[in-house]
């Protein structure tokens, strides 16, 4: 958390905000990604400013419900409002990513404002930021949101809007309570959030049972292309751009179907391997159980980062190639 000293600085800086703060997150902004950035812009409503969220590029489809999700700004979509937005803002808050380039098309711009950069973030390894709540044991930015309202001593603050968004992220980063970063803290956390109107029912069956007919045959495609590595206790999912125009992909689609790999009986690694629908590189997904670091092996073979037990990756090589790859890498790998 943020120093005493720190809190009461940005408390200073919230209050003596004249012009709209503005609240960034991620590309391919996913749950706590889109979580964090509403319930942070509620949060500060609250306090009686006025926040704007840009996010990079297009979310999915299953957090459009999310109260005021419509006045997400996508820059892609919307690079007037975004450099106005920039040229404005005093104040900036920076949630869920580590490093300007997780914001791709934003990351010049973010670089070059003047304004104070404040991070609230739990990857690893973060950039400098003016100020900077990193903290990689916490399972979602959404949590850490929570825990920053509650240092700044307004937890009455929270209402039913803010409560659903920051629950969201914490159901969504954690895989429905389930990661190992799934804390005693967690759950009080949520259980206040319950208490605050969060509705665990609607949440759920808005995020996870948001399945199209299109999604489901991806999904069949996916678990049909299941290689298993005994030896090695590994999965291997692939998914090919032509099923992905054949089954009308629409972004977000793929989300989560890595987890499926983990279900299998004795599984400690998943490789989830797609191409991508326009570019030519191959995106890989990483999940792991226990100690097998997903971060470190993505970072030394396959240009990517992120968690202990979830990561992702790249690859320029054409899919089968990058799966022969892995494969090889794997072979030399020590997986207990
Ligand atoms: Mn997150």
């Amino acid at each position: 958390m943020f120093s005493s000293q720190e809190l009461q600085k940005i408390r200073q800086l919230i209050n003596n905000a004249e012009s709209e703060i503005l609240i960034l997150t991620h590309y391919n902004p996913d749950g706590d990604a889109i979580g964090s950035a509403l319930g942070m812009k509620h949060f500060l409503k609250k306090l009686g400013k006025d926040a704007s969220v840009i996010v990079p590029n297009e979310y999915p489809k299953f957090l459009k419900w999310l109260p005021m999700s419509k006045e997400i700004a996508i820059a892609e979509h919307r690079e007037k409002f975004t450099e106005i937005a920039f040229r404005k803002s005093a104040l900036i808050f920076c949630l869920d990513f580590n490093t300007a380039f997780r914001i791709n098309n934003l990351e010049q711009k973010l670089i070059q404002s003047p304004a104070v950069k404040i991070l609230i973030d739990h990857h690893q390894q973060p950039d400098e930021f003016d100020f900077v709540y990193s903290d990689t044991t916490q399972p979602a930015t959404c949590q850490m949101v929570y825990k920053f309202i509650d240092a700044l001593g307004e937890t009455d603050k929270i209402d039913e809007t803010i409560a659903t968004c920051l629950y969201t992220g914490i159901l969504t980063d954690t895989g429905s309570f389930r990661f190992r970063n799934t804390t005693s803290e967690t759950h009080r956390i949520i259980a206040d959030l319950i208490d605050k109107g969060a509705q665990p029912d609607e949440i759920a069956s808005n995020v996870l049972d948001s399945n199209t007919p299109g999604r489901i045959k991806l999904l069949s495609t996916v678990l049909n292309s299941m290689e298993y590595i005994e030896e090695k206790k590994t999965v291997i999912l692939s998914l090919t751009r032509e099923k992905l125009k054949e089954y009308s992909y629409q972004k977000g689609d793929t989300d989560g179907f890595v987890n499926y790999g983990l279900s299998v009986i004795g599984v400690k690694f998943v490789g989830f391997f797609m191409e991508d629908l326009k570019q030519d590189y191959i995106k890989i997904s990483f999940r792991s159980k226990d100690d097998f670091d997903v971060n470190q092996f993505a970072r030394q073979h396959f240009n990517g980062g992120g968690h202990i037990n979830a990561a992702g990756g790249r690859s320029e090589l054409s899919l089968r190639e990058t799966v022969e790859k892995f494969k090889q890498i794997v072979n030399e790998t020590i997986i207990n």
